[in-house]
């Protein structure tokens, strides 16, 4: 961590407090500067596997968002009375369910699709891809409330049905300091993929029909939730690498990654919501994960699993 960043609160990642040593932590590099360059862009997301744009969306714009979002959850009685909306602040009572299954936020909200899907989100991967870019249908809404962030994982388990070169797009829709849970990410993890064992080949909803337990997980009555880990310090020395992080996610910033990048977020030591999006992107020319794409997608439903003999 930087010298100067006097922060004086732990960062704690599933209830692990993260080492902030020089060789344990750090913050994510800045690609806000070859943002109009998307050869460099392209040859930051090989070397360090992600880019972070800051300042990437019009702030307006996720500003709109957020407050779409937050009136649904007030509507659901998720937000404390007599609290500002803009504020986001969760009745303890109450919390939100930290992923929007339970309490499914409007996939198909005007502003959400402008914001994610729109002229400026779609040129940009067009532009980075150097051809048509297509998007998944669906958006990952994170709406967390004080408690544990995400699990260790990588994306391929969840969405590697189709093109392997797809990649992620976390959006906070809030600014987001490391108290509140911003997304982490686990230094040069892409490229160590030997570390993961048969990890990277793996899917969540893929089973094996030989097992006393098939018809469970043909229904979706037991599954795997795709997690690699659920302690963030052990995984870090399995990779003699750092957990980096922004000092400040910021409504209007982007993290992009690829599906083998390692990466989990911060618990949120607040009262108050954290709320981001995370979407998917790739090539219109590469096959494309079908769970994920329609008008109502099949997702993680008993649609989507596959038996094989293993
Ligand atoms: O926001 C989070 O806690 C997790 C997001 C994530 O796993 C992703 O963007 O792939």
């Amino acid at each position: 961590m930087d010298a100067d960043a006097a922060i004086i609160y732990p960062f704690l990642s599933l209830g692990h407090e993260l080492g902030t040593g020089e060789d344990e932590f750090g913050w994510l590099r800045r690609s806000d500067d070859a943002i109009l360059n998307p050869a460099e862009l392209m040859a930051r997301l090989r070397t360090d596997g992600y880019i972070y744009l800051p300042g990437f969306h019009d702030r307006a714009k996720v500003e709109e968002v957020r407050m779409t979002i937050l009136r649904q959850l007030d509507g659901m009685g998720y937000l404390k009375k007599m609290t500002r909306l803009d504020e986001g602040v969760f009745d303890p009572e109450n919390p939100p369910p930290a992923q929007a299954r339970a309490h499914p936020l409007d996939q198909r909200d005007a502003a959400l699709r402008e914001l994610l899907f729109g002229g400026r989100t779609m040129g940009f991967y067009e532009r980075l891809f150097g051809g048509a870019a297509a998007h998944f249908d669906f958006t990952w809404f994170r709406t967390k409330g004080t408690g544990h962030g995400s699990d260790v994982h990588c994306d391929v388990v969840y969405m590697g049905r189709g093109s392997r070169n797809l990649l992620t797009m976390w959006t906070p829709l809030g600014d987001i300091d490391p108290r509140m849970g911003g997304l982490t990410i686990l230094e040069g993890s892409h490229l160590k993929g030997h570390l993961l064992g048969n990890y990277l080949e793996r899917d969540v909803d893929t089973y094996c029909t030989n097992r006393g337990d098939a018809d469970a997980h043909a229904s979706g009555a037991k599954g795997w939730n795709g997690s690699l880990s659920k302690n963030p310090e052990a995984v870090r020395q399995r990779f003699e690498s750092r957990w980096l992080t922004s000092p400040e996610f910021r409504m209007g910033d982007a993290l992009i990654f690829g599906m083998s990048m390692v990466h989990g977020s911060l618990d949120n030591q607040t009262d108050r919501i954290r709320l981001s999006v995370d979407n998917r992107y790739q090539l219109a020319s590469e096959p494309i994960d079908p769970r994920w794409v329609g008008e109502t997608v099949v997702g993680h439903g008993p649609a989507a699993k596959m038996g094989m003999i293993c």
